[in-house]
């Protein structure tokens, strides 16, 4: 069957489930570490709807998941520019806005934003923002580089003299190449959105000769690892990395970690709720939806898991100590060096998964 008869067959089917009544359950897929520990048990005990949790760390794993349909799952939470392509694949339903009363809590500045990648924001809201940015361990950083060192630029993990000389205390990407090869192009001083293949070759070639310095690829792994201070040198999601200096200092291992958006910018990203077009139980993914956007919800999930929300009324509950660090709400300046992603066409997607296993297998 075609992925459009698919995605429309799917949609009727959810109509259907909707006019039955739905069963009291909600299969939620979101990114790892990436929700406070007692929402889902609050969301329960408010609604009596059972919550089935899986996590994932990429969106590709996600994406691959969404194009073939017939996932199982009611909410997903697919990254802004991942998001638009499935929109245009069919593979969401447009949300009921009259079943989210919560929506007057979300920033309208920041969900015009997010509408330039779901117009409208006709089928999706703001779960968490964040940047990719530098973890790092201020100690073994400053042994290898010296005390004066100051990180403030990406050259910590692009320029091989200075990552030759981290390699031994551990210095990990993440494994998302949609974001690496622009991260490296724009250290070359290219346009981090460019599609022209000589510059997607040039960031990637940048990071193949800085491969032998770099333990492993992986989008989570490094929370424990910089905690534990098994690695050093993390590209990686802001809060994923604000975890992990709570983590070393809720262990009281001496291990200090810090987070830097380096000088010549860094990607900024939305992480999106959206109601897959065949989920099972989409009224009760509104009603989830809904809930998440209530204002100590949202202030709960950032003050656990450290990432910026887009729900205005929340603010005021979410601890100083997080509104006022700039490596989660990034001060003006920082902003103005930040670059959105552009969704990629089928032949720049090609392009970027061949260059990745390039990069990654050396082949
Ligand atoms: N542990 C939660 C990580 C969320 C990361 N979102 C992905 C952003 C991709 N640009």
């Amino acid at each position: 069957m075609k992925k459009t008869v698919f995605m429309a067959a799917m949609a009727s089917l959810s109509v259907t489930a909707v006019q039955a009544g739905e069963e009291p359950l909600l299969n939620v897929y979101n990114w790892s570490d990436y929700i406070a520990e007692d929402t889902i048990q609050k969301f329960e005990e408010a609604t009596g709807i059972k919550v089935n949790y899986d996590v994932y760390d990429s969106n590709e794993v996600l994406e691959a998941k969404m194009l073939t349909g017939n996932s199982g799952y009611d909410i997903v939470v697919p990254t802004s520019d991942f998001l638009q392509r499935q929109i245009a694949a069919g593979a969401y339903q447009k949300l009921d806005k009259s079943k989210l009363p919560n929506l007057v809590n979300m920033d309208p500045e920041l969900m015009a934003g997010a509408a330039a990648y779901d117009p409208g924001n006709e089928y999706s809201v703001i779960y968490m923002w964040g940047t990719t940015g530098i973890g790092y361990n201020v100690g073994e950083v400053a042994a290898r580089l010296g005390e004066d060192y100051e990180v403030n630029s990406w050259s910590l993990v692009f320029d091989e003299d200075t990552v030759s000389k981290l390699a031994d205390c551990g210095v990990t990407l993440l494994d998302a190449p949609s974001e690496m090869i622009p991260a490296a192009m724009n250290y070359l001083g290219l346009d981090p959105n460019s599609t022209d293949a000589a510059d997607l070759e040039a960031g990637a070639a940048l990071l193949e000769k800085i491969r032998p310095y770099v333990r492993y690829f992986h989008s989570s792994q490094y929370i424990n690892d910089l905690a534990n201070g098994d690695v050093c040198v993390s590209v990686g999601w802001s809060g994923d990395v604000f975890q992990a200096m709570a983590r070393a200092e809720e262990a009281e291992n001496g291990v200090e970690i810090g987070y830097v958006i380096p000088d010549e910018g860094a990607l900024q990203w939305f992480d999106m709720m959206a109601i897959p077009v065949d989920a099972p139980h989409p009224e009760n993914a509104l009603k989830f939806i809904n809930f998440i956007m209530d204002a100590q919800i949202t202030a709960d999930i950032t003050n656990y898991v450290w990432y910026a929300n887009g729900n205005a009324a929340s603010m005021p509950l979410v601890d100083e100590e997080i509104t006022s660090d700039p490596g989660i709400f990034p001060t003006e300046e920082a902003k103005a060096r930040l670059w959105a992603a552009k969704v990629y066409d089928a032949r720049t997607d090609r392009l970027i998964t061949r260059l990745w296993t390039r990069i990654k297998t050396g082949q």
